[in-house]
């Protein structure tokens, strides 16, 4: 039931704001680590963290820290000027992940159509194809963000329907079908890129098949595609590793990073690659007001500063592999659950219900009366993604909810 305030507050905001989601009737005031606090300050373990950009823990003082020492001093200066923090934050984040250059964006769709055109130049210039004809695969079961080109390729209907004329030039095979990849590279010349993400978040935390990935890099190699990454959800040590890619031991020729590169401050996304691939973008073809902006480049160096010497990754992994344990223990008495999936501190539970069904959105209902946020995905998912900063104990006590919950059902 919920107070004559939190009333006022949902009214307010669903009067004045665009209505494009369907929130949990909760309304949030507070967070710091992997805790946020209602308006009458009631705690929850936060079980969604943004969608993977609050990875560092809401409100990480360190991160803070650096965040009001900069935005005191300079914020923005365009980039018709240089500035004294993006060479050396930049600096730092190409080496963390073992690129030469960065061109950095806001959200993580435009990083996204960064990435398209960056492919596209590359395809048409240095691949010699046809003026025009570029073309770039993606997966069935996609999700890389809401922008008219990007949702061009959507495999969601209510994502695209009347927002065309769409973006032509991308070619759909299914995910985790090898076969479906080396078709399509065998048959059309014109392909530039193959985007992919390592794991599928919206389509219900999908984890391809071990060697995938590999794989496909291989076939984009012999086919002289580039192998593009899209890990705005799955990087920044969510999976386990600093990027998922790593987990296959691939170095994608582009990787697209956003949320928690910037730990939910400031909206900071970028694309990684190589200087040669990076060279086809001359002066004055792409940019933002923005992008690369003092204060989102001292964000940004100091969240993944703080992701690698806190070691996210590793507990990400030792932490996901006993989540996922836990879940299945709890499958075996609660038959609601008819599976369990994810990789490191990524993981979903499948309920035996239809996608339509409100069991889902009911159990997160419930969990939220007993102190933990989620949502659910796909219809008959739930998407559980702590902050990467979660202890063993916390862990634990949030399971323990996740199985009064499940109780019910
Ligand atoms: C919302 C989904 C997740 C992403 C990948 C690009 C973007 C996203 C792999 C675009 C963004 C967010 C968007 C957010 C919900 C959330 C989401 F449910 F929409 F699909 F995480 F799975 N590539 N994902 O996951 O980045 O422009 O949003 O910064 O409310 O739309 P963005």
């Amino acid at each position: 039931m919920l107070s004559r305030l939190e009333e006022s507050l949902i009214k307010k905001e669903e009067t004045f704001c665009s209505n494009t989601y369907n929130p949990l009737p909760v309304v949030l005031k507070k967070g710091r680590g992997v805790y946020v606090w209602d308006v009458h300050c009631k705690k929850y373990f936060d079980f969604l963290s943004s969608y993977s950009a609050v990875n560092q823990g809401h409100c990480n003082k360190k991160i803070l820290r650096a965040f009001t020492r900069q935005a005191r001093k300079l914020t923005l200066t365009s980039r018709a000027f240089y500035n004294s923090e993006l060479g050396d934050s930049l600096e730092y984040i190409t080496s963390a992940f073992g690129y030469d250059k960065m061109l950095p964006m806001n959200s993580g769709a435009e990083a996204v159509e960064t990435a398209i055109k960056i492919c596209r130049k590359w395809g048409h210039e240095i691949k010699k194809i046809k003026e025009d004809s570029a073309k770039i695969v993606v997966c069935d079961g996609n999700f890389h963000g809401r922008t008219t080109t990007v949702v061009s390729f959507s495999p969601s209907l209510g994502s695209k329907k009347n927002f065309g004329p769409l973006t032509p030039g991308f070619e759909m095979i299914k995910y985790n079908d090898i076969e479906a990849l080396e078709k399509v590279l065998k048959k059309d010349k014109n392909i530039a890129g193959f985007l992919v993400e390592p794991i599928q978040g919206e389509g219900g935390v999908v984890v391809p098949d071990d060697g995938y990935l590999k794989k496909c890099k291989k076939l984009c190699e012999d086919y002289n595609v580039l192998f593009i990454a899209d890990e705005i959800q799955t990087g920044v040590c969510r999976t386990g590793k600093l990027l998922a890619s790593w987990h296959e031991g691939i170095k994608p020729d582009m990787v697209i990073l956003g949320k928690a590169l910037s730990a939910g401050f400031y909206p900071v996304s970028g694309v990684l690659t190589s200087k040669e691939i990076m060279s086809v973008m001359k002066v004055g073809q792409h940019g933002s007001t923005f992008g690369g902006n003092p204060l989102a480049g001292v964000v940004a160096k100091a969240s993944i500063k703080y992701a690698i010497d806190y070691k996210l990754a590793e507990n990400a992994q030792s932490l996901g592999e006993i989540f996922r344990s836990e879940l299945l223990k709890i499958s075996s008495k609660r038959k609601i659950i008819k599976g369990v999936r994810g990789k490191g501190l990524l993981n979903a539970i499948i309920l035996d219900c239809d996608s339509k069904s409100k069991t889902p959105w009911n159990i997160c209902l419930k969990m939220r009366d007993n102190g933990l946020l989620a949502k659910p995905t796909q219809g008959n998912k739930i998407r559980f993604a702590p902050p990467l900063v979660i202890t063993k104990r916390q862990l634990f006590k949030a399971i323990n909810i996740i199985d009064t919950s499940l109780s019910e059902f």
